[in-house]
């Protein structure tokens, strides 16, 4: 839209007088804050409004992202961005001798997921907006997010984050749209005149679901697509008085907090309410609008398609099966045909622990008409496949089995398409964690590697970066990330290189500004700025890089005249609160770094930083500063990974496992621009199905990892008697589970060869640009439109090379 810089100033004071009843002196960067969201809101009003009728006059299919954590991050300068007035904005504020940057670090950050797969559907919901696909958001409306981290004593401590306390500006409550979720209770099935039966519920507790609204703007392209987050509530008919306070809290807490964990299923009935709360809501309001528009049910897979984002929102199958028979009067046959044709499935883990199952009794008693069309579901896919596969694999792969309902196969088998998120994750996928379905249903498999919002990743988090790169090559890059490739003709540009380095040099400096001040660490910005940025997890292997941390310690204390770069090494964790191990690491990390950045032989040549409350905001500040990126969990677990594409986009280079989309990244920008280690995944599995892994053996037979594992245990890091010995043990005693000693020594070296190579600049910016330059394949507008083309078959406008 166009908008000069005067008339925004007048909008903008109009709007704090109209919202504050004062002049813009007597206002808060907070205050400011909610003042610019309501103007960007009435910029983009129209937007929103046409972008709807426009779907609707042309009958466009739509695709409905279901996901039980969305993590959009700040919005403010992202929406400035797309709707074309960031520039604008910025010039008027600084008339009116505002920073742009305070008010924009005023707004709170929704942390409405736990980490990768959260981010990943927000990333998403911004390249279906861009991509112009007719895109909708099914989420929830947690009034706590994910909690905010502390240390004390340096162990982590949680406190709620209420996100929502002075209100969210970006939302808008629709209780018109609101509809009624239906728990527990009986139901019986009651012969209609027509022969047809009809369920009849009894004694259900029931909850109102309300929608909040947040518009989606897609990057200068007139549309705004729709992110729709549900609220449980009391219903509004019901006599208030009838409700008792368990009954009313019971309502209260479904969509209450955010649940902390992204590592245990744990089999909670609350978890289970808050997937079939948004899951039917969600699905009810996709019937309602479709309905609206259309007569009968024949359409409905050529209009809508449902993704179902990790096992979550599974019950999205069962729950329009429900509707289409109970409330359309489709037959069996025909509900299942639209059904599978509408669904589809992505798997985000390979880590069994975090499959989903949850125990028939609890399910039956919360859902039981659900629960009889999974009996229905179950009972017809046995009956078709036993003949075929035999009696054992389909056992094994049927939805209910060994007293439970397996999430995984109900969306495999509800589904007409199932991906994984890197090729080897699809690999595992497809020979290990589901290969029996695989048997079943080959055609059903396919790959689609994750992919990034590089608007928000490198446009607006880096924009020293950007500016650079629009001074060598057409700023199409900012539509089209592919075109970054072109940066490959500087490789040899010692000028360009030079203004590589000061350009990550700012970053940098920005970052240790927020060390030196949060922190009250002072870090050299010449050293090499080491980052692992992820949740802390056994499998993702911060312990690694701590046992590196110890070693680089131990070596500067017994060699006080070795030459080699500064290193700062930085971590950004939260650990589950009931994850004992992790927040065990958590306290051995905080150890560390007290014993080495107050050592006064070490000086300011070695430095540990563990950034408490790491999330998408404080992401946007250290990723753009980092030199490395630590990508190193065990061979065949870590899914995909998002933070290494992010990182390599920012020209950090990797410092890598083959691992997810490690393996894809390393190939994208050349095997000699990054540092590559450890097991492959084929390594692992040889070590499990030989069961001779003994990590005892690579304690005895090097004595400097030796020395490294001691420190944990006899008193060198002060501080950690419980947890060293704990840690120590799981290396030792039992048998190291995730290979860290077996990746030891390879990690080892290559961080030795990153001290030296970091000497040479030249050398290393090139790489660094390889890096950005290859970046560009793992935009998520590419990811997305990938799975328009092969999984919704929407279109889209993505710009073709
Ligand atoms: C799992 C569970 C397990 C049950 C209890 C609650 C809960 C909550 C969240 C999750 C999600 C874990 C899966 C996940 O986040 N996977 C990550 O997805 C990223 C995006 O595809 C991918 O890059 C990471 O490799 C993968 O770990």
């Amino acid at each position: 839209m166009k908008l000069t810089t005067a008339q925004f100033k007048t909008d903008f004071l109009n709007e704090i007088k109209t919202l504050y009843a004062t002049d813009l002196n007597d206002t808060s960067a907070l205050g400011q804050f909610i003042a610019l969201g309501h103007l960007v809101r009435r910029y983009d009003g129209s937007q929103w409004t046409k972008t709807s009728e426009k779907y609707r006059k042309k009958d466009r299919k739509q695709v409905y992202y279901f996901s039980i954590e969305f993590l959009p991050g700040r919005l403010l300068k992202s929406n400035l961005l797309n709707l074309g007035l960031l520039d604008t904005v910025r010039a008027g504020l600084k008339e009116l001798e505002l920073d742009f940057e305070t008010i924009s670090a005023a707004e709170p950050d929704p942390g409405l997921g736990n980490g990768g797969l959260g981010r990943l559907a927000a990333c998403y919901m911004d390249s279906m907006a861009s991509l112009g696909i007719a895109g909708n958001g099914n989420g929830i409306r947690y009034r706590y997010g994910l909690f905010k981290q502390v240390f004390m004593d340096g162990y982590q401590v949680e406190l709620p984050d209420d996100w929502l306390r002075n209100g969210n500006v970006w939302e808008i409550r629709r209780e018109n749209k609101a509809c009624l979720v239906r728990f527990g209770g009986n139901v019986w099935m009651q012969p209609q005149a027509d022969g047809q039966l009809q369920p009849v519920y009894e004694q259900t507790d029931d909850v109102l679901a309300v929608p909040y609204d947040v518009g989606m703007i897609g990057y200068r392209n007139d549309v705004t697509n729709t992110l729709r987050l549900w609220s449980a509530e009391l219903p509004p008919s019901a006599d208030n008085a009838y409700y008792s306070q368990e009954q009313r809290d019971r309502i209260d807490d479904i969509t209450k907090v955010l649940y902390p964990d992204d590592s245990n299923s744990e089999g909670q009935a609350l978890r289970l309410r808050q997937e079939y709360f948004f899951s039917s809501a969600g699905v009810q309001s996709i019937i309602r609008h479709y309905g609206l528009r259309h007569q009968g049910m024949r359409e409905l897979g050529k209009k809508i398609a449902i993704h179902i984002n990790d096992t979550h929102p599974t019950l999205v199958i069962p729950e329009l099966m429900r509707l289409l028979m109970d409330d359309h009067h489709c037959s069996w046959d025909v509900a299942w045909a639209l059904t599978t044709q509408v669904m589809s499935y992505t798997n985000h883990t390979i880590l069994q622990e975090a499959l989903e199952t949850w125990p028939i009794d609890m399910f039956k008693g919360l859902l039981p008409r659900i629960y009889q069309i999974v009996v229905e579901i179950d009972r017809r896919y046995r009956a078709a496949k036993t003949p075929i596969f035999g009696e054992d694999l389909v056992n094994r792969t049927a939805p209910l089995g060994n007293g439970q309902v397996r999430m995984a196969y109900l969306a495999v088998i509800g589904s007409h398409s199932v991906n994984g998120v890197a090729p080897l994750h699809t690999e595992l996928l497809k020979n290990d964690v589901l290969r029996d379905l695989y048997q079943v249903y080959p055609e059903r498999f396919n790959n689609k590697t994750n992919g990034i919002a590089t608007r928000r990743w490198v446009q607006l988090a880096n924009e020293p970066l950007s500016q650079l790169i629009d001074s060598k090559i057409s700023p199409e890059w900012r539509q089209q990330p592919s075109q970054l490739k072109t940066l490959m003709a500087y490789q040899k540009d010692a000028k360009f290189l030079k203004q590589l380095t000061t350009v990550k040099q700012t970053n940098k400096q920005a970052l240790a500004a927020y060390i030196k001040q949060n922190l009250g660490i002072e870090v050299r910005t010449d050293a090499i700025f080491d980052v692992q940025i992820k949740r802390l997890h056994a499998y993702k292997r911060q312990l690694l890089h701590v046992l590196e941390i110890i070693r680089e310690y131990l070596d500067l204390k017994a060699h006080p005249a070795t030459k080699a770069p500064a290193h700062v090494h930085i971590f950004g964790a939260k650990a589950a609160p009931s994850y004992h191990y992790a927040k065990a690491i958590i306290k051995l990390i905080n150890a560390l770094a007290d014993l080495v950045n107050h050592d006064p032989d070490i000086g300011d040549r070695l430095k540990v930083v563990f950034i408490p409350n790491y999330g998408v905001s404080l992401g946007e500040l250290i990723i753009p500063a980092a030199d490395i990126s630590e990508q190193i969990s065990t061979a065949s677990k870590e899914a995909s990974g998002t933070s290494n594409m992010k990182l390599m986009a920012n020209g950090a280079v990797s410092l890598a496992t083959l691992d997810g989309a490690n393996i894809d990244i390393i190939q994208a920008a050349g095997e000699a621009n990054e540092y590559p280690f450890g097991l492959t995944a084929k390594a692992v599995y040889g070590y499990y199905e030989r069961g001779d892994y003994r990590s005892v053996d690579f304690y005895q037979a090097d004595p400097e990892l030796k020395r490294v594992l001691d420190a944990l245990v006899d008193g060198t890091i002060p501080g950690i008697t419980t947890e060293g010995r704990e840690i120590y043990d799981s290396l030792l005693r039992y048998n190291d589970e995730f290979f860290v000693l077996a990746d030891y020594e390879s990690y080892v070296q290559q961080q030795r060869q990153i001290s030296q190579d970091f000497q040479d600049q030249t050398k290393w910016q090139q790489k660094a640009l390889a890096n950005i330059a290859a970046a560009g394949i793992f935009s998520a507008d590419l990811a997305v439109a990938r799975y328009a083309d092969d999984i919704w078959q929407v279109p889209h406008t993505l710009l073709q090379d």
